[in-house]
């Protein structure tokens, strides 16, 4: 039997953006109804981002969600450049008055979140499908019964590949994207990390990174062709590749294996969608933005957006204003376009484009020096990684 219910706000998708919305509002009084293509556990285990922002560790403290981020989160106040053989230190905290970095994962955040809900008790339904938005309706077949949600709002933080984008008229908004011709490789490996810092690594081969997740978990990313299947990348070829491209002249620094327990290949692109709102759509995350992960920015900047979208609708609950609603995207647009810049900026500064020749090789590395031998230049970097405070 069909149901049909009204909430406040109907919201798409229960990744970060659409599970912060949902506490932010909740705990504003806003009711909110949140729906989930994948089931739990998916949602869960699935393995992304791993760098929180100082402003995103503040605001999942500031909602009362940051009790397991604070014991298991690992806090860093440096990261390392790594080129021609040698490691160069970039000071965030000592750069930016004290604000750091934490390294707690993507999925950690998303337990977290998910707990928080099912606390209040309000609804957040896993494994619907068909879902179809009609102006302020949605409507989507759970447990094989038909619902439509009435809402005053929608929010779309559904993700890149999600529906709601494409609910706004063709002519209505405009896509602006930069594809790089280069992807990522990332493993999860079952070995204490090799590095008490991330390792930023440009080798002529091609870009490395060596993150972590725990003290029993490294994450480490290689530049690899955009073309290239997972199965092309044996474990022992993945090892023998970071090996040399993390490799320094004095042989000083070792890398240990272990087993690699999740690995995949992640297409590199930019992507912005204009306007982020459509009448009472209002799109989040990476709903309406892509940044290539080398700036680490991609959680973070939704977080940023459904901030800003919470304050808006609760000022329009609260003060009757649609004032801030109103400039919701160009509010964004600001923080986006910086990040956007950023992390265009990094991912120039540190892969080695298949095209790339002597002159452009001299110009990253005149681009390296300067970040990790000028205080000003490493102060861009520790600033915008850490999170600008105001854009
Ligand atoms: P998400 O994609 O996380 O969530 C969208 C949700 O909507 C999903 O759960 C999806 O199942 C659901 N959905 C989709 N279609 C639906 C439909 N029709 N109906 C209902 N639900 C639907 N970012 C960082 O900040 N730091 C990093 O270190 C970093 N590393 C990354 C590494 C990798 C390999 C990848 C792929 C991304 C990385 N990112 C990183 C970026 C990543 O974290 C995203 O920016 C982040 O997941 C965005 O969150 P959401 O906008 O909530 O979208
Ligand atoms: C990660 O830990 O997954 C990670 C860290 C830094 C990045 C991207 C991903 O720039």
């Amino acid at each position: 039997m069909p149901t049909s219910q009204r909430t406040q706000v109907g919201i798409v998708g229960a990744g970060p953006a659409g599970l912060v919305l949902a506490q932010l509002l909740h705990q504003r009084g806003v009711e909110s109804v949140v729906i989930e293509a994948r089931d739990r556990e998916y949602v869960q285990q699935r393995v992304r981002a791993g760098v929180l922002e100082q402003g995103t560790v503040d605001l999942l403290n500031d909602m009362g969600v940051g009790d397991r981020l604070r014991k298991e989160g690992i806090v860093h106040d440096s990261l390392e450049l790594r080129y021609d053989g040698e490691s160069h230190d970039i000071a965030l905290s000592d750069l930016t008055g004290g604000r750091a970095i934490t390294i707690y994962g993507q999925q950690e955040v998303v337990k977290d979140l998910i707990d928080a809900r099912q606390e209040t008790g309000a609804p957040l339904l896993f494994e619907v499908d068909d879902v179809q938005l009609h102006d302020t309706q949605i409507g989507f077949r759970h447990d094989g019964v038909d619902h439509t949600l009435e809402c005053d709002f929608v929010a779309g933080c559904d993700g890149f590949h999600g529906i709601t984008r494409e609910t706004i008229p063709g002519a209505a908004r405009t896509e602006l994207e930069h594809v790089y011709p280069f992807a990522w490789l990332g493993i999860l490996a079952e070995v204490a990390p090799s590095t008490d810092k991330l390792i930023y690594c440009n080798h002529e081969r091609g870009f490395a990174l060596h993150s972590l997740r725990s003290p029993k978990l490294s994450r480490l990313y290689l530049q690899v062709d955009p073309d290239d299947e997972i199965e092309q990348w044996s474990d022992e070829r993945i090892w023998e590749e970071l090996h040399t491209r993390f490799a320094l002249k004095d042989g000083g620094w070792q890398l240990d294996e272990g087993p690699i327990v999740d690995k995949a290949i992640t297409p590199m692109r930019s992507f912005v969608t204009e306007p982020m709102q459509h009448d009472r759509l209002f799109l989040a995350g990476d709903a309406a933005h892509i940044v290539p992960p080398t700036g680490a920015k991609g959680l973070n900047l939704a977080v940023h957006d459904v901030r800003i979208l919470a304050e808006a609708i609760c000022d329009h609950y609260e003060s009757g204003s649609d004032a801030a609603l109103e400039a919701y995207t160009d509010t964004c647009l600001r923080r986006v376009w910086r990040v956007q810049h950023f992390s265009w900026w990094m991912t120039s500064m540190l892969h080695r484009a298949p095209d790339a020749d002597t002159f452009d090789e001299r110009l990253q590395r005149a681009q390296l020096d300067y970040v990790t031998r000028s205080e000003a230049g490493a102060r861009t970097l520790a600033e915008n990684y850490v999170g600008l405070e105001q854009v």
